[in-house]
């Protein structure tokens, strides 16, 4: 975290504000021979007066990354691989560090084609992926088989094994996957394994887990209660969530910050889906302009139809269905869908779970300007 903008209010008391001097210097380099530092140089680096994030927006337009993800498909194979992912990079020193998309988020887009499967392993990592294009293709998650579709949602909680393929009749399927990487590995409890076999043999019914959890507001009582810390529900179905999101819009005016806005839960819980990451629909109505806010946590947005732009910290970045682009911690964000006749839609996914878990999830409002941002050039 590095605070080098000098703040007027370094001056006050409580910050550092000593000043070199030739004994000083000699003083510092008996501590540094000591493994040491005095806290003083470097108190206003790591006590920011608020948030510095270090990673910056970032868009990445399916337009220029979809022809790379095919091209992989044909120079690697999905076993040789392990998995084959093009990985979205922050546009930043920290982002390549850490291969982070923004903050301890990691993402990337990962192709199959009919017939191939990407062999069983597990990690500590938990992960989830947005199908953005195909059909046939399925993961197995613990021995449940899911069948996925565009604009699904699908998890893999941490530590269950899994293992992903496309039927031989499906077709070319490109998902966005979300993973929590970095931050496991700044934890430094990342763990992997790799399956006795190449694939699992399923143990359930092909989709029982959406057939047995996916009805709003029922849950089956003929099995044994549900005790493990993430969702039963292992994919939500877009042609559900569309229609709860259309369902939401007649209900009421939504969210000044962001439309009509349902989050993925744990239907047993009510709470997020996973520990560690959480994830949204949003839906914005034609020429729909939100109100500016900002909040700790990182938000990975991917458009699932529609067109508009987003205001990020100042500038605007344009997207359309299937680009994809970060709001890092802290950063002023409002959205716009620039349709006059269609709604559009962002899917999302972030560490909110992480941030609320360890009671550091802060939001506020942008306050002047009618709650908008003014652009800088
Ligand atoms: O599909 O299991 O993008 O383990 C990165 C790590 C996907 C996966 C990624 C993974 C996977
Ligand atoms: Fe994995």
């Amino acid at each position: 975290m590095s605070h080098n903008k000098s703040d007027p209010r370094d001056k006050l008391r409580g910050r550092s504000n000593v000043k070199d001097s030739k004994e000083l210097l000699e003083f510092y380099k008996k501590l540094e021979d000591k493994s040491t530092t005095a806290f003083w140089r470097r108190a206003n680096d790591i006590e920011p007066w608020e948030p510095i994030t270090r990673y910056k927006p970032t868009v990445w337009r399916y337009e220029e990354l979809r022809d790379l993800v095919l091209q992989s498909a044909e120079l690697v194979k999905p076993e040789e691989a392990g998995r084959r992912v093009i990985v979205l990079m922050n546009n930043s020193d920290a982002g390549r560090e850490h291969t982070s998309c923004v903050g301890w988020l990691f993402s990337g887009l990962q192709v199959m084609k009919p017939g191939e499967i990407t062999p069983a392993h597990k990690h500590t990592a938990s992960a989830q992926r947005f199908i953005m294009e195909g059909g046939g293709a399925y993961t197995v998650v613990d021995g449940h088989q899911v069948t996925l579709n565009k604009n699904d949602y699908v998890l893999t909680p941490n530590g269950c094994w899994h293992d992903h393929g496309v039927f031989e009749d499906g077709q070319i399927s490109i998902w966005q996957d979300g993973l929590d990487i970095p931050l496991m590995n700044s934890l430094e409890t990342n763990f992997y394994s790799v399956y006795p076999e190449e694939t699992q043999k399923t143990k359930y019914n092909t989709d029982d887990s959406p057939m047995s959890y996916g009805a709003p507001g029922l849950i089956p009582v003929e099995r044994e209660p549900w005790d493990k810390p993430y969702s039963p529900l292992l994919v939500y179905r877009w042609e559900d969530t569309k229609k709860a999101l259309y369902n939401l819009s007649k209900a009421g005016d939504g969210s000044p910050f962001d439309g009509y806005i349902l989050r993925y839960s744990n239907p047993v819980t009510g709470g997020w889906a996973m520990n560690t990451m959480g994830a949204h629909m949003q839906m914005l109505n034609p020429g729909q302009h939100t109100k500016a806010h900002r909040h700790t946590g990182n938000v990975m947005y991917n458009c699932a139809g529609g067109e508009g732009y987003s205001i990020i910290g100042g500038q605007k970045y344009h997207w359309q269905e299937h680009d994809i682009f970060c709001v890092p911690s802290w950063v002023w964000h409002e959205h716009v869908n620039t349709s006059k006749s269609d709604e559009a839609f962002l899917y999302s996914f972030n560490d909110f779970p992480v941030m609320e878990s360890l009671c550091v999830y802060f939001e506020e409002p942008l306050d002047e300007n009618k709650g908008h941002q003014k652009l800088t050039s």
